[in-house]
């Protein structure tokens, strides 16, 4: 039987942290059992951004070594850069015709993003119709996401809806979201639990770095908020402990060991044990991690072959749908 299609895009746009490898990468790498996984790094959604030309580059290098690191296979699946699949802009510009603007107004991502950027550009506000474009070119049956992109998922299909509806005919499949299943959808600020984790996080204090040495990852744990309960107490509770929640869950998606485990092992024990335990394993997981990261990072002609071979894959698919969108508009003669 034909394996059903996973999307997803990641944009290099920075140190990745520890939300983008729990929340996407670790799931990446476990989709490709079952499903047929293509993987894109997003460098266009990062122009949303003003990127320098060598940082923008290196950044690209990063991250599809980091996803390689991570377990991304090429053999099993596709990994490619995104601007080097043109279809993506095309096919980004017909659905901007298709996208209805108060429907994009209330995104609340851009509400958020204009409020901490200076250059509001148009590319931010558009941004979730490239998407759309990214994940239906594709055929995409699930879309691994965090909770923060819930809103632009339902948005894709709320664009393929209309479009098929049009046309009368089935010409995108109407994608599903897939959210994490053990809690990683949304890892959380260090100092401010009721925060996403990101990577663009002004305050590095709140935010664990793939790259954070031991030294660092100590210090930023041990300054981590988690609450004033007395006799402390190691229980998992989103909403009245969300600090210790978020250090249950990060350690659980790095040690695979289940949360309802980790409150039994932490029973009777203070928050000083519980970060030690955290600090211990992250700075054992992420020295892992980049010790393959740089196995990959150093061999750039490897790194450049898989480029190619992925963007040369993508574009035999993407080019299947914009010829059916093609088709039913009426571009093609
Ligand atoms: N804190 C998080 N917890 C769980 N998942 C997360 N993701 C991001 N942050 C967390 C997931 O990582 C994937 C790739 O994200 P992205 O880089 O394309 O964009 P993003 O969601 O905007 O990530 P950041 O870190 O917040 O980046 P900046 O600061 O550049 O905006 C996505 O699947 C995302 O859900």
């Amino acid at each position: 039987m034909k394996k059903k299609i996973i999307f997803s895009g990641i944009q290099p746009t920075g140190l990745l942290t520890i939300g983008n490898y729990i929340g996407a990468l670790s799931q990446w790498e476990k989709l490709q059992k079952k499903y047929f996984c293509i993987y894109c790094i997003a460098d266009l959604h990062a122009l949303t951004i003003y990127q320098k030309k060598n940082i923008l580059n290196n950044n690209i290098l990063d991250v599809l070594s980091i996803c390689l690191a991570s377990g991304i296979d090429p053999k099993k699946s596709i990994i490619f850069i995104q601007s080097h699949v043109s279809q993506h802009t095309q096919l980004n510009w017909i659905l901007n015709c298709f996208a209805n603007f108060g429907v994009i107004k209330r995104m609340t991502q851009f509400k958020e993003k204009i409020y901490l950027n200076q250059n509001i550009n148009v590319g931010l506000f558009s941004y979730p119709i490239l998407m759309a474009a990214d994940i239906l070119l594709y055929q995409t049956y699930k879309v691994p996401v965090g909770k923060d992109q819930v809103q632009h998922i339902e948005l894709v299909k709320d664009i393929a809806r209309r479009f098929n509806n049009i046309y009368k005919k089935k010409i995108f499949t109407i994608p599903k979201k897939k959210l994490h299943e053990n809690y990683g959808s949304c890892i959380m600020s260090l100092l401010s639990p009721f925060k996403k984790m990101s990577k663009s996080d002004n305050n590095k204090n709140n935010i664990i770095t793939l790259f954070d040495n031991d030294f660092t990852i100590r210090k930023k744990i041990k300054h981590a908020i988690t609450d004033s309960d007395n006799p402390p107490n190691i229980k998992f509770d989103l909403k009245n402990k969300p600090g210790i929640s978020n250090l249950l869950i990060i350690l659980s998606n790095i040690t695979q060991i289940s949360i309802k485990e980790l409150e039994y092992n932490f029973q009777n024990k203070n928050y000083y044990d519980l970060k030690e335990f955290v600090i211990n394993n992250l700075c054992l997981f992420l020295n892992k991690l980049r010790k393959k990261f740089f196995f990959y990072r150093k061999n750039e002609i490897l790194l450049r072959k898989i480029m190619l071979n992925g963007a040369q894959k993508a574009e035999k698919y993407a080019k299947i749908t914009l010829k059916k969108v093609y088709n039913i508009i009426g571009l093609n003669m």
